[in-house]
């Protein structure tokens, strides 16, 4: 029985995981290197916006269920919740695995638990449980001991989607993959504290190659989309239409395209796929190379369509990756506006409800202002809609008429 948890990384992930199992009574001790954001979650607040968090959050630090620290304490079960990020050549970068595996190392005792949730290429939970080893030979672990290891070793992705995280931690099902039989067993036992879907269970290694396929799956059917709506656009053809009117076949079910694709997940994910089989993963590779390119394609047509303008101002609607959420990271908005801003498109006119100031990127350039709506079509002469956010629904069509409109997403159809 697990009544304690340790999470290692208090990110997007971590927290709410640390918060979903506090909230079910499991006593958790979440750790995470940034000083600033152990302190914030002591004082009962979350560090980044996410519906419902910052309740839980409080809730738990209140009933003494939840402390953040800087390094892990013991417990019966720790759950590895850190980036994984691209490296330079487009493999994975493990260090943070790697690092947050030394440190959970020294806690571990016979009948301990270590789930792997970050998403990962495939192998590297078996690869965690030889690291662990390592630095506890005293120790047995699954991937030479099978089944009677002392310590369990497990990957169970996270699948949440931003913006419904506390939702979806809840009533997804989750695939939990086990280093073996036992180790999963182990893990569904503590996932089922506060899960209410259904807990699939498999190997480790599937695990890992299921979620990569989850995101892959997505990144393809985006580019898909991505593809038509530069077809389209070479033949002078308004690719919602055709979307529209493809997707009245009973079978087709088409994505929306929009200006690329952001985040930390979708747009990266797939390259460990690619890296893993390099030869086989070829649709993989060229939906990431068809998404990438994307943000090029929009920037050429409004630089194309502002230099008609004798000194364009060009209103560009959203900086973060996707809708109604603060998140800039891997953003193909926040690219398109560096780039109209180095190639001097024109007076740039930024609007972006979830952020209070510009970008590094962009603050220091002089280029670029942050401004209201109102502001921003009033005063455009070309207007580049870039993120699908609730508050730019209400936009009139009035306010649009006469100026140069690029919507990369389809949103005012
Ligand atoms: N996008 C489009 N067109 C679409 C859908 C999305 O251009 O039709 C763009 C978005 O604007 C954004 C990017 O794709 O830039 C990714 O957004 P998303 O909402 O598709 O996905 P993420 O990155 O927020 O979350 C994904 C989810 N995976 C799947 O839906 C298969 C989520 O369930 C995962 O948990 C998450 O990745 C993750 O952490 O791996």
């Amino acid at each position: 029985m697990v009544s304690t948890v340790c999470v290692v990384g208090l990110g997007y992930i971590g927290l709410p995981t640390a918060a979903a199992l506090a909230t079910n009574g499991i006593q958790v001790t979440g750790v995470d290197i940034n000083p600033v954001t152990v302190d914030l979650i002591n004082a009962g607040r979350a560090p980044f916006v996410e519906p419902d968090l910052a309740v839980a959050v409080s809730g738990a630090v209140a009933m003494g269920r939840l402390r953040a620290t800087k390094a892990p304490e013991p417990a019966d079960a720790f759950i590895i919740a850190v980036p994984t990020p691209l490296c330079e050549d487009n493999t994975a970068d493990l260090s943070h695995v790697k690092s947050a595996a030394v440190s959970v190392a020294e806690h571990l005792k016979a009948g301990d638990l270590v789930v792997l949730e970050s998403t990962s290429p495939p192998g590297t939970t078996v690869e965690l449980s030889r690291w662990l080893s390592k630095h506890r030979p005293d120790l047995s672990f699954p991937h030479d001991a099978g089944e009677a290891a002392d310590v369990g070793v497990a990957h169970c992705p996270e699948r949440v989607l931003p913006g419904r995280i506390m939702f979806e931690i809840v009533t997804n099902d989750r695939i939990i993959g086990g280093v073996s039989t036992a180790c999963a067993e182990r893990a569904r036992r503590l996932y089922e504290v506060f899960t209410k879907g259904e807990c699939l269970l498999t190997d480790a290694t599937t695990a890992e190659m299921a979620k990569l396929s989850e995101n892959a799956f997505r990144d393809v059917n985006i580019a898909f989309a991505n593809e038509l709506s530069m077809v389209c656009d070479h033949l002078g053809i308004d690719v919602g239409e055709v979307i529209a009117l493809a997707g009245r076949h009973p079978r087709v079910d088409i994505l929306r395209p929009g200006p690329g694709v952001g985040g930390h997940c979708i747009a990266v994910d797939p390259w460990f796929i690619v890296s893993a089989a390099p030869q086989q993963a070829r649709l993989i590779r060229l939906a990431r190379q068809v998404n990438d390119a994307k943000p090029v394609h929009v920037v050429n047509e409004v630089v194309q369509t502002s230099g008609r303008f004798k000194e364009p101002a060009i209103a560009c609607m959203g900086l973060t990756f996707k809708a109604n959420v603060d998140d800039l990271r891997e953003s193909p908005a926040l690219h398109i506006v560096n780039e109209l801003a180095d190639r001097q498109a024109g007076r740039l006119l930024v609007v972006e409800p979830h952020i209070t100031e510009l970008p590094a990127s962009l603050a220091g350039t002089g280029r670029a202002e942050l401004v209201d709506i109102t502001t921003a079509l009033r005063e455009a002469d070309v207007v580049v809609l870039l993120v699908d956010h609730d508050a730019f629904r209400g936009v009139k069509q009035t306010a649009l008429r006469g100026k140069a409109v690029f919507d990369t997403r389809g949103f005012w159809r």
